[in-house]
């Protein structure tokens, strides 16, 4: 594996335990909220994170590269509203999705077809992740200052299995 396409992998191996991070921040932010179903949503996505670091790592050490982890920049801790939780969740999912796309330039002019078929399969869970991401923003936008509502929002983001 060349050096270049090392490097931006593990670059991303970092942003995705990153989003783990991110998302297990706002899953103890919800918690403090009182809305148990919302961080539990949270909470699985940020394991789903980490599978994606690990999918990264899995194919370095498969292809001869080496993985090299780097320091973790410490996440948000609190968000004005659950709404702003989700809306920077959808953020930080659209930076990612363009992280990914520029890892599958980067492959392309180095003609890493191995990567490039790899990362297809994150090509593909980003535009699910963007989605989802956009749905909860929309249902919270409907749910600003209704409590009752809230509460049905949170009850929908628990069956999340
Ligand atoms: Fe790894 O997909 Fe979200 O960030």
């Amino acid at each position: 594996m060349k050096k270049k396409i090392e490097d931006a992998l593990n670059e991303q191996i970092n942003k995705e335990f990153f989003s783990a991070y991110l998302y297990l921040s706002m899953s103890a932010y919800l918690e403090g909220e009182s809305l148990p179903g919302a961080a539990r949503w949270m909470e699985i996505q940020a394991k789903e994170e980490a599978e994606h670091a690990m999918k990264i790592y899995t194919h370095i050490h498969e292809r001869g590269g080496r993985v090299y982890l780097k320091s973790l920049d410490g996440p948000e801790q609190t968000w004005k509203s659950p709404l702003s939780a989700f809306e920077d969740a959808l953020k930080h999912e659209i930076f990612i999705t363009e992280s990914i796309h520029n890892l599958v330039t980067l492959a392309t002019e180095e003609k890493d077809y191995a990567t490039l078929n790899m990362l297809q399969w994150f090509v593909s869970e980003q535009v699910e992740e963007e989605a989802n991401a956009r749905e909860n923003v929309e249902m919270f936008k409907r749910v600003e200052d209704h409590p009752q509502g809230l509460f049905m929002v949170d009850r929908a983001l628990a069956q999340r299995e």
